[in-house]
């Protein structure tokens, strides 16, 4: 898959893409079918609500299942995310974030590199972040919710939150939400279930609680520049990844033609 002249304008100008009807729903089909084996699982890689047993994130997918060892190589995730940095890039974190109907909780608002540079020493903000939506994503079960044009900006204020939620972040100071939200206004990336994005390391975004009675999932796969690889190691693998072999994607079936083989 290749970006329009028009598409990369606008990742430049707005700092993340949405793209309806990248993945079929044969292929998303797949994806979702070995969540509840790998949601059930009890491992650290499986990150859990403070209130509830129910899964926030599961990690390293790619290690852990066939179907998602194939899609971190997908040419429709790779191929853009090539087009965009124009470099080898390696596989940084590999993620289903879930937010259950009715509780699924808040990610406040934080850009990646926040984290990808205090924790793991990534020199600059060129990481990307793809998503695929499972789910029907709407404005009432908890979308991603955009500050366009943030990046622009660069690293903004942010502090390490390790209390609010279950999962620790990066989150950006209020005064500059306020300030960043002025300027560009707020973006919530909806569509139908194979709805790719594509955000950058700078963008901040954030997400509140699910209080619909529809579950939201969403696939995560962070590709980084081998030249701008982790300098540190504090946190473990699964958060981010040490093989830096460049990614080399498969052929555009891999997921339905990958399954039957
Ligand atoms: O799943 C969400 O709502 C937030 C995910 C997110 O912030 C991220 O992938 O960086």
């Amino acid at each position: 898959m290749k970006l329009s002249d028009a598409q990369i304008e606008r990742f430049e100008n707005d700092g993340f893409l949405v793209l309806p009807s990248v993945f079929t729903h044969d292929e998303v089909d797949a994806l979702k079918s070995d969540l509840p084996r790998l949601f059930a699982e009890r491992r650290p890689e499986n990150f859990r609500e403070k209130e509830s047993d129910a899964v926030r994130t599961a990690m390293a997918l790619h290690q852990r299942s066939d179907v998602y060892a194939r899609l971190v190589r997908h040419p429709r995730l790779v191929e853009p995310a090539k087009q965009i940095l124009g470099d080898d890039l390696y596989i940084q974190q590999v993620k289903v974030n879930a937010k259950e109907a009715f509780s699924g909780d808040v990610w406040q608002w934080h850009y990646d590199f926040a984290t990808h540079h205090e924790e793991d020493g990534v020199p600059e903000p060129l990481a990307l972040n793809l998503h695929i939506l499972l789910d029907e994503v709407t404005e009432f079960n908890g979308p991603l919710v955009f500050i366009r044009g943030s990046h622009r900006r660069g690293p903004v204020p942010a502090t390490l939150d390790t209390e609010t939620t279950s999962y620790p972040l990066w989150v950006v100071d209020r005064e500059a939400v306020a300030e960043l939200v002025a300027e560009g206004g707020l973006v919530s990336a909806k569509g139908p279930p194979g709805t790719v994005l594509i955000f950058g390391d700078t963008l901040v975004h954030g997400s509140s609680i699910n209080m619909s009675p529809w579950p939201r999932t969403i696939f995560s796969l962070i590709l980084n520049p081998v030249s701008n690889a982790l300098t540190r190691y504090r946190r473990p693998e699964h958060q981010h990844h040490r093989d830096l072999g460049a990614v080399v994607s498969l052929a555009d079936d891999c997921l339905i033609a990958g399954a039957a083989a």
